[in-house]
């Protein structure tokens, strides 16, 4: 689902993300989940849409399946603290300070995108086709038993919200693809302010107070190997079905 509105400003116009979602599901779940994508995207709190598109397409290939990352909800009282907790994660993994600095520019940027930004981790350089829309990320779904495990879980954390759900599904497929070597990721939505930064071996790690209270920004960076074959990532991130099996109980 993707939901936008047109905006008019010094005679042009603008198409304005609102929200997207996507998912993997059974045939005999498929109304259900229409009239709920549908109302997501009527009462978005980044504004009423002028436009929405649902498409629903036959999976046919075999599903990959994949673990869920492990989630840990780290302690971050203001931006300022998020930023510095990044900034350290991500250079022990050796990621460069452009290679930072570039994706902060990304998620710090009031130009919303609907994907993500693909960006080199060490000359930071941006490899995404398409820089106002980025890279969308489909074909991604949970089992049914995974879910219900990850619901347990989650509950425990009092965190078993769609939108915790959703992203580690994200994340975990992202971070499955070797060429991948993190992801930071912050709402775009004004009242929802913790994101996350993950990677394969740290897993998912929760950052409260990532922005302030009714900011408009956010967006998602994919930090990638310098020789990464983008057209291959690109392909496994768009249209590769990932589901997520199994539900670790560390
Ligand atoms: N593929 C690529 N990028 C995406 C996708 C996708 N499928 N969905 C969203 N994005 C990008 C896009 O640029 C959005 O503007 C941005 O991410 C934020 O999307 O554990 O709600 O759907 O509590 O607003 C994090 C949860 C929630 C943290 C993130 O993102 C937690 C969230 P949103
Ligand atoms: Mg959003």
């Amino acid at each position: 689902m993707r939901a936008s509105k047109n905006r008019s400003q010094n005679f042009k116009t603008y198409e304005i993300h609102i929200s997207g979602a996507e998912g993997i599901y059974e045939e005999a779940e498929i109304l259900k989940i229409v009239k709920g994508y549908t109302k997501r995207a009527l009462d978005h709190p980044r504004g009423k849409p002028d436009k929405i598109v649902i498409t629903i397409e036959e999976i046919k290939q075999k599903l990959n399946k994949i673990q869920p990352l492990p989630v840990t909800t780290l302690r971050c009282k203001s931006p300022d603290e998020a930023k510095k907790i990044i900034f350290q994660t991500l250079s022990d993994i050796g990621v460069s300070k452009k290679g930072i600095n570039n994706s902060f520019k990304v998620l710090n940027s009031q130009k919303t995108m609907r994907g993500a930004a693909l960006i080199l981790e060490e000359s930071g350089i941006r490899m995404e086709p398409d820089r106002k829309r980025g890279v969308r990320v489909s074909r991604l779904g949970i089992e049914e038993t995974a879910k219900k495990a990850l619901a347990w879980k989650l509950s425990k954390m009092r965190i078993n919200t769609t939108t915790v759900k959703e992203a580690l599904i994200l994340a975990s497929k992202v971070t499955s693809h070797p060429d991948v070597t993190a992801e930071i990721c912050i709402s775009d939505d004004p009242d929802y302010t913790t994101g996350y930064i993950a990677t394969k071996n740290l897993g998912y790690l929760r950052i409260p107070n990532i922005k302030k209270h009714g900011e408009k920004h956010g967006g998602r960076v994919f930090i990638i190997k310098e020789d990464a074959n983008i057209d291959r990532l690109i392909h496994y991130l768009e249209k590769i079905p990932v589901i997520v099996s199994g539900v670790r109980f560390d």
